[in-house]
């Protein structure tokens, strides 16, 4: 019996009944915390000084006042998430991008009342929710409220001031809509393998480029930028000495590109536009060929526009050879961050897949961060022997319970199964990992039967 099928036995019916329970207290509970919260408007002094508006920008969320004082405004807009944004006010006007950590000012100058909506422009985001709208009211509207300040509009994710049993009811649905049948909860698997096909000696590997709905966790769907549909794209296999090819055909709004990350090409093939390669515009198809001249745990993503076209989905892992040492089973786990939320084979907890390991069983772990931040990643109850870096196999191989992967670094770990239970296995920058409404992105399960 397979991992995913240890997992399948809980009925239908159950399945059903768990995400309907878990979607009826999550709307009773902002129901119940709406009117609850208390963000200030940050008005900023008297006439002609202007309402200064605090707004922030994080984890593909904008927080902004649901009610503006009319008048002359002004957006403080601080982004403290890990990926670049920015603020547009429809018919107001937009800041420039605004780097992790940084900050800007939107002058609004004299706003009229009425209903504004808002929006980050980077591509993708506003599918990722990063989208709402706000009113501005008449002085003597908000004058009542402004003491306490007036509640704030958060255009996605969960709220923080639930109270304790709330808040224990709703981690216990998310674990339980895990253990009952993942991954099956979500549409769409990523990094399945692609068979080539065979032009005489050649190993010829096909793809397309498309955006595509993805659902990233149970209910939560947003456009991602793909390779054949999914993400990570399909998982390309082939040894040492092989002659491939990998052909792309661009069906997106943009050019792209595909780099292949940690394989020794020819440097035609390196796939950088305008330093090794023109673009692939939208409509075109490109074609990479070399013969594989290094083994190990790779990748491939896009190189053009990468910062926003690689955490949009563009990734996959390219395995060249066996294991680097004799393993029963092994796993693939690309790490991801950005529009797509913090995930792992691009999914978020509950819809990660869990590893499942039988007494005394090996397990390689591929791990691949694709993200654009650091990810020191945990499994708990055991050790993880790491036995190569970015594809080289490493003379001595060294014993870790958390190992910290930087973007493009790949490490391939060994677990033996030596303690039964279900251990956690996720991200240590918690935020990637647990919130408020519990377990979620970078987090999965290790099984030991
Ligand atoms: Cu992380």
């Amino acid at each position: 019996m397979s991992a995913q099928d240890e997992f399948k036995k809980a009925p239908a019916w159950f399945i059903a009944g768990v995400s309907l329970v878990g979607m009826v207290l999550m709307a009773i509970i902002v129901l119940l915390s709406g009117p609850l919260r208390a963000q200030g408007t940050g008005s900023g002094g008297g006439a002609g000084a202007g309402t200064v508006v605090d707004v922030s920008e994080k984890d593909f969320k904008i927080t902004i006042p649901e009610k503006v004082t009319a008048g002359k405004v002004s957006f403080q807009v601080a982004n403290t998430g890990p990926s670049v944004h920015d603020l547009e006010v429809t018919g107001v006007g937009k800041t420039d991008t605004i780097a992790a950590g940084a900050s800007a000012t939107l002058n609004a100058g004299q706003l009229e009342p009425g209903t504004y909506k808002f929006r980050c422009t980077i591509a993708g985001h506003e599918a990722a929710g990063m989208a709402g709208q706000f009113e501005v009211v008449k002085g003597s509207d908000s004058a009542g409220e402004g003491a306490q300040g007036t509640p704030a509009a958060d255009s996605a994710g969960a709220d923080e001031s639930i109270d304790w049993q709330a808040m224990d009811a709703q981690h216990k649905e998310v674990v339980d809509a895990f253990l009952s049948g993942p991954p099956a909860q979500t549409k769409g698997k990523g990094g399945e393998d692609l068979q080539p096909r065979m032009e005489g000696d050649t190993k010829v590997f096909e793809m397309t480029a498309e955006v595509v709905d993805w659902e990233v966790a149970p209910g939560k769907t947003v456009k991602a930028w793909t390779y054949n549909g999914a993400v990570p794209g399909p998982t390309l296999r082939a040894n040492k000495g092989d002659h491939v090819k990998v052909i792309l055909h661009n069906s997106l709004p943009e050019s792209t590109s595909i780099h292949f990350h940690g394989l020794i090409t020819p440097n035609a093939q390196d796939g950088v536009t305008f330093v090794t390669q023109d673009p692939i515009r939208p409509g075109e198809t490109y074609t990479y060929e070399f013969t594989l001249e290094n083994e190990g745990s790779h990748m491939y993503h896009s190189h053009h526009n990468s910062a926003e076209q690689v955490p949009l989905g563009l990734l996959g892992a390219f395995i060249v050879g066996p294991p680097p040492v004799p393993v029963d089973q092994e796993y693939t786990e690309i790490l991801t961050d950005g529009p797509l939320g913090f995930g792992i084979n691009g999914k978020g907890f509950p819809a990660t897949a869990p590893i499942v390991a039988q007494p005394g069983q090996r397990t390689l772990v591929r791990f691949m961060n694709e993200g654009l931040i650091i990810h020191p990643m945990h499994l708990h109850g055991q050790t993880m022997q790491v036995v190569a870096k970015d594809g080289n196999k490493l003379a001595v191989p060294y014993d870790i319970d958390t190992l910290n992967i930087a973007p493009g670094e790949r490490y391939d770990v060994v677990v033996t199964n030596s303690n039964p239970g279900a251990w956690a296995f996720h991200c240590h920058i918690l935020s990637h990992a647990e919130s408020a409404a519990g377990l979620h992105g970078m987090t999965t399960v290790w099984v030991n039967k």
